[in-house]
């Protein structure tokens, strides 16, 4: 990260992009020349080079110098890097060869061109290293390896990327090794600058170096630079994140102080998507909890939040700003206290004017949650102890079931087990007339044969769409509303619009690797 962008910077810090790709096309003749002539010529743009388009003596030697790992570039993915695959190591130059061997035969296996024609690492789970011989005189090493937990954290919470702190694999193992360094470091001959304007460098899917000639803080801390923000940028720079022109961006060039609540911008999570896909996989339950509050005025005000629960863990999602909230996944255990562990298979809200219940249901057993304490009842008002048997409490439903959503204009909660469903009438605490009926029956599909036929995930009603998702796998069906039959009539009632992918709808619910997941309890930072 630079204070600002001078043309120093651009020449150091395009040039190992530039190289690779070079690499890249070189060595593989079925890459497009066109691409490597536009290529070369932004190199040689934004190195200060005259514009030829040819791999001249000037360009060579820009090129002996791939020191910095940092793209100085906008947000133009797409001119970088050509879509070629297989990296060969065949250069013609000497030097650069010695720079780069270590680089591109380390990371032979481990990086290549993702789906989208980019380049970046080829695995989700990396390991980081911050280097004994490199530790910061300025804070403490906890507090320094607390920040790079945090920082790769907040990149693992918006990416299918996962992130471990690995102090014991041999040292090839480690895909990124942090340390800090003043003047000459680490055995890096890229000598930092002093106080002031560069703060690190990166190399792009490497290593990353802090100038310990700047002063580094703790987040929240108030003076000095953010040593949290500064490392985010430059784990960036190392996925494959060129700069990114945009307010609100951690990829921007320039350091802005750190302010309050900084999170990873849109622009940032859509970047790294761009690269490494969004994140994907299956869900527990899903669903809205809505109750009903009194504001400071004494009003009764309606509110809802939306869970996402998987295994242990759970998101809330932020419908206005349509991503997770930051800082998520939590542990359920954390915010739902008392509820079985190892993941529940269903939520239900049984919300009328008579009742106001939410239980939670897991193998052939269900919780009945207290809203006011914010944990399961042991014992309700009416006696009950819990957990009860489904059977006890649902008569005709069977367990364990896969899922259930509460219909409020039926009531009716509709449970799921296999290819059925179970309409189950709450005021007559029974099964419906005519229940169960196959899935298939109830929820049509609209389009012939898209239909998840069976073993629902999870059956959401939401209060934004006004609309019931089912949920299996890493897709989902919306199921046909009255709005949408007003509209076009000639859909089905309770029908399946055609499957999409879950991560189209819901944005970054991304999973972060269990030894990441903890931290906030062991913090040496106050936050
Ligand atoms: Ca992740
Ligand atoms: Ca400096
Ligand atoms: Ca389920
Ligand atoms: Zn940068
Ligand atoms: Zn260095």
């Amino acid at each position: 990260m630079h204070e600002r962008v001078n043309s120093v910077n651009k020449n150091v810090c395009t040039i190992l992009v530039f190289v690779i790709s070079l690499v890249f096309v070189n060595d593989n003749h079925l890459g497009p020349a066109q691409e490597f002539t536009s290529a070369l010529e932004e190199f040689q743009r934004v190195s200060g080079l005259p514009v030829t388009g040819v791999f001249d003596e000037a360009t060579k030697t820009a090129m002996n110098k791939p020191r910095c790992g940092v793209p100085d570039k906008e947000a133009t993915y797409s001119t970088l890097i050509p879509p070629t695959v297989n990296v060969h190591q065949n250069e013609p130059n000497r030097r650069r060869k010695r720079h780069l061997a270590g680089l591109v035969s380390k990371n032979r296996q481990k990086r290549e061109v993702s789906e989208t024609g980019h380049m970046a690492f080829s695995k989700t789970l990396l390991r980081w290293r911050l280097m004994g011989e490199g530790y910061s005189s300025q804070l403490t090493v906890d507090e320094q390896r607390y920040i790079f937990r945090l920082a790769f954290r907040m990149w693992s919470e918006v990416s299918p990327l996962d992130f471990v702190e690995d102090t014991s694999s041999p040292l090839e193992d480690i895909d990124i090794r942090l340390g800090f360094g003043t003047g000459r470091h680490l055995g890096c001959n890229q000598r930092f600058d002093g106080t002031g304007r560069e703060f690190a460098h990166a190399w792009f899917l490497g290593d990353i170096h802090f100038d310990d000639d700047e002063h580094f803080t703790a987040p929240n801390t108030g003076s000095g630079i953010s040593l949290l923000k500064v490392a985010v940028h430059e784990i960036g720079h190392v996925l494959g994140l060129p700069h990114i022109y945009r307010p609100g961006s951690i990829m921007q060039p320039s350091y802005l102080p750190h302010e309050a609540g900084f999170e990873m911008d849109w622009m940032d999570r859509k970047a790294i998507q761009h690269l490494y896909g969004g994140c994907k996989g299956r869900f527990n339950t899903v669903f809205d909890w809505i109750r009903k509050e009194r504001t400071a005025y004494g009003e009764v005000v309606i509110r809802f939040n939306t869970y996402f629960m998987r295994d242990d863990w759970y998101w809330l999602y932020e419908n206005r700003n349509n991503r997770t909230r930051y800082g998520d996944p939590v542990a359920l255990q954390v915010g739902w206290r008392g509820i079985p562990t190892g993941g529940v298979d269903a939520y239900v809200h049984v919300w009328s004017r008579k009742r106001d219940d939410v239980y939670f249901f897991k193998g052939t057993q269900f919780w009945k949650y207290n809203q006011d304490q914010d944990q399961a009842f042991t014992q309700d008002q009416e006696g009950w102890r819990y957990p009860r048997r489904i059977s006890e409490g649902f008569p005709g439903v069977p367990s364990p079931i896969d899922t259930a959503f509460y219909d409020r204009r039926e009531s009716r909660i509709y449970f799921f087990k296999n290819s059925l469903v179970y309409g189950f009438d709450v005021g007559a605490n029974s099964l419906a007339r005519g229940f169960p009926k196959r899935i298939r029956d109830v929820f049509p599909p609209v389009v012939s044969g898209d239909h998840p036929d069976g073993n629902v995930d999870a059956a959401y009603f939401s209060y934004t769409h006004n609309a019931v998702f089912l949920l299996k796998g890493t897709g989902f069906w919306q199921v046909v509303g009255s709005r949408d039959r007003w509209r076009r009539p000639f859909l089905p009632r309770n029908g399946l619009l055609p499957r999409k992918e879950v991560d189209t709808q819901w944005f970054d619910i991304c999973n972060v690797h269990p030894a990441a997941l903890r931290m906030n309890e062991h913090s040496p930072v106050h936050s």
